[in-house]
């Protein structure tokens, strides 16, 4: 694992789980300053800045004055990302494992841990999503019918489309 990454994970655990373990509290849309950011974890903002902008799925943004820092998406605990309802493309996807098939088509996408559940826009990245739990499995996501029966897509700041949830009508095995 190089630095870059080792760093990326640690941001990832304080700054969506527990901001709290290095004493930190995020304000009501997430944010914290930098500069405390920089003195909780022991980083300069050089390497701060490399992670945020190297990262692969730009998980971390800057506030418009490059002063205050947050998760784009994530979370378990509790914020207000203040992100507009969206209107989503006309499907969507999600990765997971055969393990969790059985469950899922009997009561559909939950968030878990997080506070939505997360979908792909393409089915690269949901195979992607998938494959970190072992050999993926890709579900269809009817985003449209979805979106005609009045359900509120919200998209982060890093192209992931956030839902309370999927009820298994929406789903297609691929
Ligand atoms: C599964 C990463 C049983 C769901 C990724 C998933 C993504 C159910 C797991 C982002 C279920 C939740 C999110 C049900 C859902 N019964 N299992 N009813 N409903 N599940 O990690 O979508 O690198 O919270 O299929 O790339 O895997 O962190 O969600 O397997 O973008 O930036 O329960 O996290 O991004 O797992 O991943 P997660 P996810 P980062």
């Amino acid at each position: 694992m190089t630095d870059v990454v080792r760093v990326s994970k640690r941001l990832s655990y304080v700054l969506r789980h527990h901001p709290d373990s290095v004493g930190l509290t995020l304000d009501a849309h997430g944010w914290v300053a930098v500069e405390d950011l920089l003195a909780a974890l022991r980083l300069t903002r050089a390497e701060l800045d490399a992670v945020v902008a190297g990262n692969d799925k730009r998980r971390f943004a800057l506030d418009g004055t490059g002063t205050r820092i947050r998760a784009s998406q994530g979370h378990s605990v509790p914020v207000d990302l203040g992100l507009a309802p969206a209107v989503p493309p006309g499907e969507l996807f999600h990765g997971t494992v055969e393990r969790f098939l059985t469950s899922i088509l009997a009561e559909g996408l939950r968030p878990g841990n997080r506070h939505a559940v997360h979908l792909s826009p393409d089915r690269e990245t949901a195979e992607r999503v998938g494959a970190r739990r072992g050999r993926p499995v890709v579900l269809r996501v009817d985003a449209a019918a979805m979106a005609r029966d009045g359900v509120v897509f919200t998209r982060s700041d890093n192209g992931v489309w956030l839902v309370d949830a999927v009820p298994p009508r929406y789903l297609t095995r691929l």
